[in-house]
């Protein structure tokens, strides 16, 4: 299984973001605490070299706490503050806020030496899906910024005021135009971070099925209701179809749909909280 996508869109994006980036003074990136490297554009480093940064571990409900703890002591090793976070969650708010204050601080301090008092504006960047909308719905406390369950619902940019003096700006996601690192790429497919039309979900679900057969046998026995881990990924499929009564017409088992049921429970957090990096881990 090899994983592409189109870049047409992507590279309009692009030249958009950096073009949008000089009315911007911080980029808050964020990426997703159960693989803060693969979901993590490479261009981004580029693109964002000259501005302070915040980087947001989102989704952090859904990743394991230990492994996401050890993620914000390895990025401090390197001298970035990397913020844990829940977007869906009510907590984390205002060390965010604090954060981007504090990325922005210089600007600031410069701006007041000119006796002007900055609106600090922050852009929201990070690959699509990764909670970009949701993150900035969840400082503005309201629902601001439109947010979605499937990649690509942010089409256009749109300010959104927290304080007169804090202004974010929410972006589309960006991928990178190749994705040359096919162990990222199947992470990002996990993830549910690329287009279901360009990945073979069947063979996703398989893959996925070994990756949670090795890390999460018991969530994995559980939730598809098998007895037994042992038989090839064609076979726990079939087996999980046959347990919760996933038939076709005519009587077969519904593979597709028991495909599509492992990665959307494994997605939304029903193994369990499961991260797919961890420090040190090449990828
Ligand atoms: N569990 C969980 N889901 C989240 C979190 N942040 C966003 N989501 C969900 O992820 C999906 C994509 O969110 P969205 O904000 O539209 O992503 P965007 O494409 O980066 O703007 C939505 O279904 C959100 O509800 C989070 O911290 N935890
Ligand atoms: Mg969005």
């Amino acid at each position: 299984m090899t994983i592409q996508w189109y870049p047409g869109h992507m590279a309009k994006t692009r030249r958009m973001l950096a073009e949008q980036l000089k009315a911007v003074d911080v980029v808050v990136l964020l990426v997703d605490a159960r693989a803060p490297l693969a979901s993590a554009n490479p261009d981004f480093d580029e693109l964002f070299a000259q501005k302070p940064r915040v980087l947001i571990l989102n989704k952090a409900d859904l990743a394991d706490p230990p492994v996401t703890r050890a993620w914000a002591e390895h990025f401090a090793a390197s001298g970035i503050h990397a913020l844990p976070f829940s977007a869906g969650a009510q907590k984390g708010v205002k060390p965010a806020i604090d954060a981007v204050n504090a990325a922005a601080a210089p600007v600031v301090v410069r701006a007041k030496a000119r006796g002007i008092k900055k609106v600090v504006r922050a852009m929201v960047a990070g690959i699509p899906n990764v909670g970009k909308s949701t993150f900035v719905n969840r400082l503005k406390g309201s629902a601001a910024a439109k947010a979605g369950d499937t990649p690509g619902v942010t089409r256009g940019r749109q300010w959104i005021r927290l304080s007169p003096y804090l202004e974010f700006l929410d972006t589309p996601g960006m991928l990178w135009p190749k994705l040359e690192d096919q162990e990222a790429a199947r992470i990002l497919a996990f993830l549910g971070s690329i287009r279901s039309e360009v990945t073979d979900e069947y063979a996703l679900a398989k893959a996925l099925a070994a990756f949670l057969r090795r890390e999460r046998p018991q969530a994995l026995r559980e939730r598809l209701k098998l007895n037994r881990l042992d038989e090839d990924d064609d076979v726990l499929i079939e087996n999980a179809c046959r347990a919760r009564g996933w038939r076709q017409q005519g009587g077969g088992m519904d593979l597709m749909r028991g495909a599509q049921v492992l990665l959307d429970e494994f997605r939304a957090g029903k193994m369990g909280r499961i991260s797919l990096q961890a420090p040190g881990e090449p990828s």
